[in-house]
Parts: structure tokens; C-alpha cells; sequence
């Protein structure tokens, strides 16, 4: 099946000031995009078909039919396409900017307080050199802690031998240039610091609902 672009659920203007109109545009329209055509195109030149969602794409990239190097295509571009459509998710122009009771208790007891994750994640983003990710995850193995990492290029915590534990992704930002330096030039800092205005905690705490057991 080939896998699809889906639309914004906001327009591209909806997050400005913090994340400008015209890097959404770019953003969306032609980075996610081009993952996504390539992901189909490689899967087909590969005449690979799979029934697989995105996720059981993203966790079963080890067992596709596929030499190393279609292999490693495969899996920065199936990733560019998940990342970036859950990035997507995760943000909101206005409303839901703070977690739920459940989850603003788990993050206080596993960071120290909102403040504390916040903190922690910003140091997370700001210390990973070159473009990748930073995240916020339910651990895979131990449904009740919860774990921040950042990764390379467009690799994910869902993949296989990526980062040191598997997750579940529930928060997660970019840290590719695209991302920001239209509006903020080198200054990933004020980026960084700009992602908490437009994040949407309701997303973000029905993810942790659906993955956290106490
Ligand atoms: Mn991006």
C-alpha cells in the first residue's frame, strides 16, 4: 500500500508566532512530502507491498526483504514520514498547553515537576549535534516509567537498535534545520524554547493514557 500525506489539522499560519507560516509550508508541503514519495517509491521499486500501518512499518523495517543500503533508504524515509506526521499531532495553535493530572504526576515523579522535565528535555535537544529528534517515551519493556532521548537523522524509538531502550513515543520535536531556520536562524536555543507555546498536551496525555500502566 502506498502510504499518504496526510493534511495539517490547523492551518499554515495557526502556529505564528512560534513556528512561522512560511517554514510550515516548507516544512509540510515539501520535506514531509518528499519522505513520503520516496518511502513509496523505494517500497515499490523494491517491489515490496505491505499491509503494515506506519507503526508496524517503523518497527518491522529489520524483517523487509531488502538489501542494506534499500534498507537504510528505507528506513530515513519511513522514519522522515512518521516523525514528521506525529510532529504534526503534537502541536496546536491555542488550548490544551498543559499535560493531565495523571500525566503532569508521572512527569513530577520521573523529572521533578513540569519545570524540571521541561528543562531536562531543552538540555536533551540543545546537546544533540546535527539534525535528528528529541523525544519524550513510555518505556516499551516498563509501561510505567518514562524516558527522554534525542536520535539521529530520522531514526525513532520504535526502531530497533537506535537509542538504548525502545519506547513509545508521546512528545517529541525536530531538530533538523528546516525546522527553524528560516525564522530563527542559528538560534536553535529560542526554537526550542518557542515548541512549549504551541505544544498540544491533550495529544500528549492521551498518548501517555494509551501507552503508561501503573
Ligand atoms: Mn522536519
Amino acid at each position: 500500500m502506498a502510504y499518504i500525506l496526510n493534511a495539517l489539522g490547523y492551518s499554515y499560519n495557526a502556529l505564528e508566532p512560534n513556528f512561522d507560516e512560511e517554514t510550515m509550508h516548507f516544512h509540510h508541503d515539501k520535506h514531509h512530502a518528499a519522505y513520503v514519495n520516496k518511502l513509496n517509491a523505494l517500497l515499490s521499486e523494491k517491489n515490496i507491498t505491505t499491509n503494515y500501518s506506519l507503526d508496524e512499518l517503523i518497527k518491522n523495517i529489520n524483517v523487509l526483504n531488502l538489501d542494506d543500503t534499500s534498507r537504510s533508504l528505507v528506513r530515513f524515509n519511513a522514519g522522515g514520514h512518521y516523525n514528521h506526521d506525529l510532529f504534526w499531532q503534537v502541536l496546536t495553535p491555542g488550548g490544551g498547553r498543559f499535560p493531565s493530572k495523571i500525566l503532569l504526576t508521572a512527569l513530577t515523579d520521573k523529572f521533578g515537576g513540569l519545570e524540571n522535565f521541561i528543562s531536562s528535555f531543552e538540555k536533551s535537544a540543545l546537546s544533540h549535534l546535527g539534525s535528528g529528534w528529541t523525544w519524550l517515551c513510555v518505556d516499551s519493556k516498563n509501561h510505567n516509567d518514562l524516558f527522554i532521548c534525542s536520535t539521529l537523522n530520522h531514526d525513532n524509538p520504535l526502531m530497533n537498535n537506535c537509542v538504548e531502550r525502545n519506547g513509545y513515543p508521546i512528545l517529541l520535536l525536530d531538530l533538523w534545520e528546516h525546522a527553524y531556520y528560516l525564522k530563527y536562524k542559528n538560534n536553535k536555543a529560542d526554537y526550542i524554547k518557542s515548541f512549549w507555546q504551541v505544544v498540544n498536551w491533550d495529544i500528549v496525555s492521551e498518548r501517555f493514557s494509551k501507552f503508561y500502566r501503573k
